[in-house]
């Protein structure tokens, strides 16, 4: 892994300190940050053994972002523990990320193999061998099925397709009744989308460019079977896309980078969100830190067990500190494994049974189709979706489906979904006393409300076009991609695990704020959704419980 063994600076100048909360609110508080002039986020330095923080954030993704902001811009000084690595050197090759087609081991999280979404290709494992290393992009394994996440400062955005899309009104308000949805829709999915930098294709561009044939291809086949379709916008800068196309910028999403790290284009939280943190000047980021165990401290407050490790995944240290308050922003799988062990383990008896329940995919199918030979989907396609199927009107099967590209390099005939459904099975986090791990219930035939909704869009398309469908690319024979799922969603509901802002009963102090707030569904992609209800709730948090 020659030039991957990057040491954070972090790592040295450890020294103990104390953190103070920052005076009085800075002027601007609350004022959307701005992704334009924010330099991306400096992790500062480590915390020690035996800190004392007033704020300490575990994870960075979207919730972890949103909380780290509006608290520091509040004036306190908050830390951030994060198990990934802070993504600004580059490797060997000058580049931060490795792409699709030359991964390495930036590209997974401590995988001497690929484990690719889209893992074979004419029933062939199209998987390759790579180093051992903290890379980007996690494949968590539990009994049936794989959980992709992101490892890293910034989560989830690192990794993601960066398309932002804000649910149906109807469908928030009946995934979550308790949440006022003028309030949504009136200021926090606003202030959201702002703050993520979220940006619209150029339509005739998209017309045009040889980069988004596929998803012409894909939309015109969706129209003649008669479905609707729609433009999806995105935090990758459209602009920059365009200059990446003209030759004047260095490429990344017209280079096959997306799901281990696009190298330039993406304003992910890094560059946003955390980057506007960091310029407060009371935002501090242990990265390669990963949370063992929360619980009230003797002199009040909690205690937060982490371990440190290093590139290669050995232990460096191991340290306990203390939080006047602990934000849960670990995601849909990593809070709820938290909250559940340290339940289990009576560390925090008093959480409710609602924690670990309540976990969904968001309906999460992938599949993909076969073209005819004069359809072609074009050789060069840009990783970044811009166009969705929307059938989410049907009662009886309600879908929304990205056109993914499948950039190749070449032309394969190949037109590839995600597709998103309203599946109301739920599965449930319980802890293993006998392995010390944390299990989740959900069962392989739980998918089954997927595909056949899946099914009820792409066998009309296929119908309509006289195509069919692969069966060489999930598996030898195997249609549907629905072993594994992309969007993540609840174990940790709001209104049920917590009351109806992320404060979790019977521990004061203690708040959930990422996507295991959402109750398994969101009838989209999901980042807008849980950066919005982030906004909502840490703005009452601060208003009311640390005035
Ligand atoms: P997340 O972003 O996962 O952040 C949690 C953070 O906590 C991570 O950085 C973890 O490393 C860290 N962490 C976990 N456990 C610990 C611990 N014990 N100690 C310290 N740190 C810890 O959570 N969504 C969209 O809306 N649009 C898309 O186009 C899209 N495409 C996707 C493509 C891929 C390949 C994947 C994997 C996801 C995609 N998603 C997309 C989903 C989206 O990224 C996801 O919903 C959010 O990132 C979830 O945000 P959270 O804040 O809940």
């Amino acid at each position: 892994m020659a030039g991957h063994g990057r040491q954070h600076a972090v790592d040295s100048g450890i020294t103990r300190r104390r953190f103070l909360t920052g005076a009085g609110v800075a002027a601007g508080a609350l004022l959307l940050p701005s992704w334009r002039t924010a330099a991306a986020a400096a992790p500062g330095n480590a915390i020690a053994d035996g800190d004392h923080v007033p704020a300490l954030v575990i994870g960075s993704g979207y919730g972890g972002a949103v909380a780290a902001l509006r608290l520091t811009q509040a004036g306190i000084a908050t830390h951030i523990v994060e198990m990934g690595q802070s993504w600004t050197a580059p490797g060997s090759d000058g580049k931060v990320f490795s792409s699709l087609l030359k991964p390495d081991g930036r590209s997974y999280w401590f995988r001497t193999r690929t484990d690719q979404p889209v893992g074979y290709f004419l029933g062939v494992d199209a998987n390759k061998n790579i180093d051992r290393y903290a890379g980007v992009l996690d494949s968590e394994a539990f009994a049936h099925t794989r959980v992709y996440q992101g490892r890293g400062v910034g989560g989830g955005s690192l990794v993601n397709g960066g398309m932002a899309v804000t649910p149906k009104r109807a469908y928030f308000e009946e995934i979550l009744p308790s949440v006022n949805a003028d309030e949504m829709y009136g200021t926090y999915f606003p202030r959201a989308n702002a703050a993520l930098g979220v940006n619209s294709i150029d339509t005739s561009w998209f017309e045009s460019t040889k980069w988004y044939k596929f998803a012409r291809v894909g939309r015109d086949s969706a129209q003649a079977a008669g479905f609707g379709t729609t433009f999806v916008p995105n935090v990758y800068d459209f602009g920059y896309m365009k200059q990446e196309d003209a030759g004047t910028k260095p490429k990344s999403a017209l280079a096959q980078e997306v799901i281990y790290g696009n190298n330039y284009g993406k304003r992910s939280l890094d560059k946003t969100y955390l980057a506007a943190a960091a310029a407060t000047g009371r935002l501090t980021i242990s990265p390669l830190h990963t949370v063992t165990g929360v619980a009230p401290a003797a002199g009040g407050g909690y205690t937060v067990e982490m371990t440190q490790i290093d590139t290669a995944g050995n232990t460096v240290a191991r340290k306990t500190v203390t939080a006047d308050r602990v934000f849960f922003a670990a995601g849909s799988v990593g809070t709820p494994k938290l909250l559940v062990a340290m339940k289990a383990q009576g560390r925090l008896p008093n959480l409710p049974d609602a924690v670990g329940a309540g976990w969904g995919n968001n309906g999460n199918v992938m599949v993909a189709r076969a073209n005819h030979v004069w359809d072609t989907t074009g050789a060069d396609q840009s990783t970044i979706p811009a166009m969705g199927i929307d059938n989410w009107s049907d009662p009886n099967g309600p879908v929304f489906a990205e056109i993914a590209p499948f950039p190749a390099g070449t032309e394969l005939w190949v037109s590839l979904y995600l597709a998103i459904t309203k599946n109301p099975n739920r599965g449930t986090f319980t802890f293993n006393s006998g392995t010390g791990k944390v299990d989740l219930s959900w069962q392989s035939s739980w998918t089954q409300p997927s595909i056949d909704a899946a099914k009820r869009v792409f066998d009309k398309i296929n119908s309509k076009a006289v195509t069919v469908y692969r069966s060489d690319m999930f598996g030898v024979n195997k249609v549907w991609g629905d072993d594994f799922v992309y969007h993540p969603l609840g174990g940790c509901v709001l209104g049920k695990a917590t009351d109806g802002y992320g404060r979790l009963p019977g521990h004061p102090g203690l708040y959930v704020i990422d996507g295991s707030l959402v109750p398994g569904s969101t009838g989209v992609n999901p980042f807008v959704t849980i950066t919005a209800l982030a906004e909502r709730n840490i703005e009452k948090i601060i208003k009311t419980d640390l005035a």
